[in-house]
């Protein structure tokens, strides 16, 4: 019960606890940006993906192998590992890409000068839009898909991953959360 917590007062100047992340408290850190230089592997291919298979992860590589699916050689890609329980994310070849610290991150080196990527949602309208594939031209239908990507960003992560973060990772179970 909600009811029987211990009052909380949100301190003024307030302190990273690290011990009271629950389960994944080493991911989904509430810092961002470099601290270990690391420079990131380039392979030959136009784009370079810098993931891990989380849900926001492979939204992306889904999208990059449906575009390869449908004939289109100039999304291929070379995959590389970042392992957010490792901390990858906050090294510096990594945070070039993405300043927030948060997987997936992607290159477009076949544009005049590299293109990065970081947000999963801008990822598949910039690939959809690159390729001319998957967003309708007509004016209803991009309008609807557009919709659908902005809610999959914006809400699907606080009802799915909220929930799922306070039913399984978080240290306390709290009725109203959940
Ligand atoms: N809105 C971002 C969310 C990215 C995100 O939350 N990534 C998580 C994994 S799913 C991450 O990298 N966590 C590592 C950390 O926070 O340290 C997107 O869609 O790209």
């Amino acid at each position: 019960m909600t009811a029987d917590l211990p009052d909380y007062t949100p301190p003024t100047v307030w302190k990273w606890d690290k011990a009271n992340g629950g389960r994944f408290a080493n991911i989904n850190r509430p810092i961002a940006g470099p601290i270990k230089d690391v420079e990131l592997p380039v392979g030959k291919h136009p784009f370079q993906l810098y993931s891990m298979a989380t849900p926001n992860g492979v939204k992306v590589t889904i999208m990059l192998e449906e575009l390869l699916a449908l004939g289109h050689t100039g999304a291929e890609y070379d995959a590389y590992l970042i392992n957010i329980g490792d901390g990858d994310q906050f090294g510096s070849g990594f945070v070039d890409i993405n300043p927030n610290s948060k997987i997936p991150a992607l290159m477009d080196h076949s544009t005049e000068t590299p293109t990065r990527l970081f947000e999963s949602g801008s990822m598949l309208l910039y690939l959809a839009e690159k390729f001319g594939a998957f967003l309708p031209s007509d004016h209803g239908k991009r309008t609807e898909a557009l919709n659908w990507l902005f809610w999959q960003m914006g809400s699907a992560p606080y009802l799915g991953g909220g929930f799922g973060h306070f039913y399984a990772y978080a240290p306390v179970k709290i009725e109203y959360c959940i």
